[in-house]
């Protein structure tokens, strides 16, 4: 029976991805190595330095493990100025509904954001209380699609993790999801969300009703 449901931030409850893109686009445009929203789909749900490894591999560039955690902080200077904007309006379609569903029929909440910079976003858009325990890439040693992330989430609520759903819209995700043994469910294409067990185009199509429903 499906007793919590652990979610993703980037793509999910909100567009920081659309941010996250933003930010890389401009690291790499100062670099001049080519960028585009292609290639960035393969970042995305991947944590800081995997994400710069695979642009500066892309761009055939070498640097010192000194001068990529420069990069990396550029980048977060360059992402950090873009979701100082972000308000309640910025919650994705049926996400506020979803959350208070949950709350109401006594389902538990966690996030699992690969993010440092997760519970900054969660404050701004108002949804903090909504959380029982937020995990973020602070907490965990190894990043998405490893399952730890969401393993320590299910953990931290005291559920077992088959009693758990968890929302991605990232390939990493899902197969972290997959492998933590919990029901993944993808927002976006049936291309890039394949392996999920339950895919919606968008967040408007997630019901508490529907994911009971299609729950294992
Ligand atoms: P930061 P999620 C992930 O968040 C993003 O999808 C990914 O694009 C980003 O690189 C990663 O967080 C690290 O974020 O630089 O803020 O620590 O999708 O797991 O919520
Ligand atoms: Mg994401």
């Amino acid at each position: 029976e499906l007793e919590a449901v652990v979610f993703d931030l980037d793509g999910v409850l909100t567009d920081t991805a659309e941010y996250h893109y933003q930010a890389w686009k401009q690291l790499a445009d100062e670099l001049g190595i080519p960028f585009d929203r292609d290639f960035n789909e393969e970042l995305k749900g991947l944590g800081r330095m995997d994400s710069l490894d695979r642009i500066l591999e892309k761009g055939g560039k070498s640097f010192s493990e000194e001068e990529k955690r420069r990069l990396a902080d550029r980048k977060n200077g360059h992402y950090r100025k873009r979701i100082q904007r972000i308000s309640p309006e910025d919650l994705l379609p049926g996400m506020g509904r979803l959350l208070r569903e949950l709350k109401e029929n006594g389902i538990r909440i966690a996030l699992a954001s690969a993010s440092k910079n997760a519970r900054t976003v969660i404050r701004q858009l108002k949804i903090e209380s909504f959380f029982d325990t937020i995990v973020d890439a602070a907490h965990v040693s190894k990043g998405k699609p490893d399952p730890e992330i969401f393993l320590t989430a299910a953990e931290q609520l005291g559920v077992p993790r088959t009693n758990c759903a968890a929302v991605e819209d990232a390939e990493a995700g899902i197969r972290a999801i997959r492998e933590a043994d919990m029901f993944a469910v993808g927002v976006g294409t049936e291309t890039a969300m394949k392996g999920a067990d339950w895919i919606v185009s968008d967040t408007s199509k997630l019901t508490l009703q529907e994911l009971k429903r299609r729950f294992r």
